[in-house]
């Protein structure tokens, strides 16, 4: 899937396929419109600069998000991943995307939900975000692909994670370094996460 065929966030207001919200959270910037995409489907087959993977602290693979990546990419990402170290909750590290449409995987690792007090799940998870779109801008990528981190088998509630990462990401996109990025991509897979973003993303991104 080519970045030109993925439409953004304004073009889905123009389309009707995302309403305004009562509620709005951040005031309406309408640079960040064109920023932002919601796809649902496979991340594996985005061609863009970047995929986050929701890895596991020691980066050598596992399942969800973690195996469909690591099955589509080919050995040689776990052969990278070895020399890597393993990562720490709340951190990310990139490697090359080999046999993936993409040009980089970011590799991050979110708080398991059943672990420590809300409020450090919360930090961590917000770190993720954070930490993954640093690393982009670091290495001069355009886009960045973010799965829902942590709300499969580490079990954090989709709305609340949702909520930490549209508040994350907006404060990202208003900030200096935030129009280094030509668009950010919430990835679902499932109908329920669809419509958790879509009730969502216009309270943190409103159109003007
Ligand atoms: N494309 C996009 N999203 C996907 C895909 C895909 N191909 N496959 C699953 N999802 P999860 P976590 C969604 O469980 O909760 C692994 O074993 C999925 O529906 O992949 O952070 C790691 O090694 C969900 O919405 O990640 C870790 O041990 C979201 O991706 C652990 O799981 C994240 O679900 C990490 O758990």
């Amino acid at each position: 899937v080519r970045l030109a065929d993925i439409r953004t966030i304004g073009q889905a207001f123009q389309s009707g396929v995302l309403k305004a919200a009562a509620k709005q959270r951040h005031a309406p910037n309408a640079a960040c419109l064109d920023q932002i995409s919601l796809f649902q489907g496979d991340i594996t087959g985005l061609q863009v600069d970047s995929i986050v993977n929701a890895a596991n602290r020691s980066l050598l693979g596992g399942g969800g998000v973690d195996g469909a990546i690591h099955a589509a990419a080919g050995p040689e990402l776990y052969e990278e991943c070895k020399g890597l170290g393993g990562c720490e909750t709340g951190e990310s590290k990139i490697t090359a995307a080999y046999k993936l449409p993409s040009k980089h995987i970011i590799h991050t690792v979110g708080p398991v939900y059943s672990r420590g007090d809300v409020e450090t799940r919360a930090q961590q998870l917000e770190s993720c975000y954070r930490t993954s779109l640093n690393l982009a801008i670091e290495n001069s990528l355009k886009h960045i692909a973010f799965p829902s981190i942590s709300t499969g088998i580490y079990g954090y509630p989709i709305e609340a994670a949702t909520h930490i990462a549209l508040d994350l990401v907006r404060r990202f996109c208003d900030s200096d370094v935030g129009s280094k990025l030509d668009r950010v991509i919430f990835v679902v897979w499932s109908n329920k996460d669809k419509e958790v973003y879509e009730t969502l993303i216009p309270e943190y991104f409103p159109c003007p």
